[in-house]
């Protein structure tokens, strides 16, 4: 019997004596950040998706609890001093100088700034693995779930106590869009069972596999088009894949590329030689590796061409046959656009991938 269960039948024996107890113990409630891990192959297996939320996305609890934050996917919380905004994810740091393609000529991003995580959320001190106590005075923060001390390592969770009753809402920083929100009941309020609890994660999870079935037959894609990632209305469930995977289109065709309305996630459509996956020292690997660090390869955040212009693919541009959309999002002010638009000038095969996510592939076939 753990002491919490102990403490609470001490406290129902003297209910029946002295009435309700006026301060039952400080409890501690779990939320996820991602899909709970017993029902993430739910999403991934079947429908090819995932579910940017936090599992239960509303806690109630009383003031003296805590929350305990568990790092399940890659997400981070922030919740913002009172009256205080999320933080960007991205900041900017030194201008790009001599960034060369293939065949020597410069990328048109030289003299732009590079980006980086946001400071606050490299800092390894902040979060994960901390007890915490929120106060509204400053911002509490766990930092991206990347264990680079030690990669196959479980991150440990961050434990907020909330001492103020209050409706506080947080946020994911890296996927703008995605929060959540603890409401604090005063003192001695009988927040909801543990019971409850579980009933209500699962008709989210249940409501949210219920949008992850219907994702992709729904969907419609217009002519010369493809998305990159498909996220429903709502956004928050999303399918991580090219859609469609495979398009055939004549010699001479202009493609777009484009995040799906509502998408909470950031990715990029990027063609050239070489696998991350496969070989990470390519071309292709370098840059897709560089999402892993705190500092952005440009080459793999910018678009390999100039805003608004349209590039002419064939397997010799940039040099190499590079072409890239750039990160891409819907709802942030940092990145630069939400599709990119590229002609296919020569027949053939094109792969493309997500450098953010390099199990996402598409292929677009020109006749
Ligand atoms: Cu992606």
């Amino acid at each position: 019997m753990s002491r919490c269960q102990r403490y609470a039948m001490t406290a129902a024996a003297a209910a029946v004596v002295l009435g309700p107890p006026s301060a039952a113990h400080a409890a501690t409630k779990t939320v996820y950040m991602g899909a709970p891990p017993k029902d993430q192959k739910a999403f991934n297996q079947p429908y090819g998706t995932d579910v940017v939320d936090f599992f239960p996305g509303k806690v109630v609890i009383a003031a003296g609890d805590s929350v305990k934050f568990d790092p399940v996917a890659f997400h981070n919380v922030d919740i913002p001093p009172k009256g205080g905004e999320m933080l960007a994810q991205l900041a900017q740091g030194a201008p790009i100088t001599s960034s060369v393609d293939a065949a020597g000529a410069p990328f048109w991003f030289n003299g732009l700034p590079s980006f980086a995580f946001a400071a606050d959320l490299q800092n390894q001190a902040n979060g994960l693995g901390k007890r915490l106590t929120y106060t509204g005075a400053k911002r509490i923060i766990s930092h991206i779930p990347l264990n680079t001390a030690n990669p196959f390592g479980v991150l440990e969770p961050m434990v907020v106590k909330f001492p103020k009753a209050g409706l506080y809402t947080y946020y994911c920083d890296l996927h703008p869009g995605m929060k959540g929100s603890v409401s604090v009941l005063r003192k001695g309020a009988t927040p909801p069972s543990a019971a409850q609890d579980k009933k209500a994660l699962a008709r989210q999870v249940r409501s949210e596999l219920k949008v992850a079935k219907r994702l992709t037959p729904s969907a419609k894609v217009p002519p010369d088009t493809m998305y990159v990632g498909y996220a429903g209305a709502k956004g928050k469930v999303e399918y991580f894949n090219f859609l469609p995977n495979s398009l055939t289109v004549k010699s001479g065709t202009t493609v777009t590329f484009a995040m799906s309305p509502g998408s909470l996630e950031t990715h990029t459509a990027t063609t050239g030689p070489g696998d991350y996956l496969t070989d990470p020292a390519s071309y292709i690997g370098v840059i897709a590796d560089s999402f892993n660090l705190p500092q952005f390869d440009p080459r793999g955040v910018y678009p390999s061409e100039p805003l608004g212009t349209t590039g002419r693919l064939t397997s010799a541009y940039h040099g190499n046959g590079f072409w890239n959309s750039g990160a891409m999002d819907t709802q942030s002010k940092t990145l630069p656009q939400s599709s990119a638009r590229v002609t296919f000038d020569a027949p053939g095969t094109y792969r493309f991938v997500c450098l953010v996510h390099p199990v996402m592939r598409g292929t677009v076939i020109v006749q």
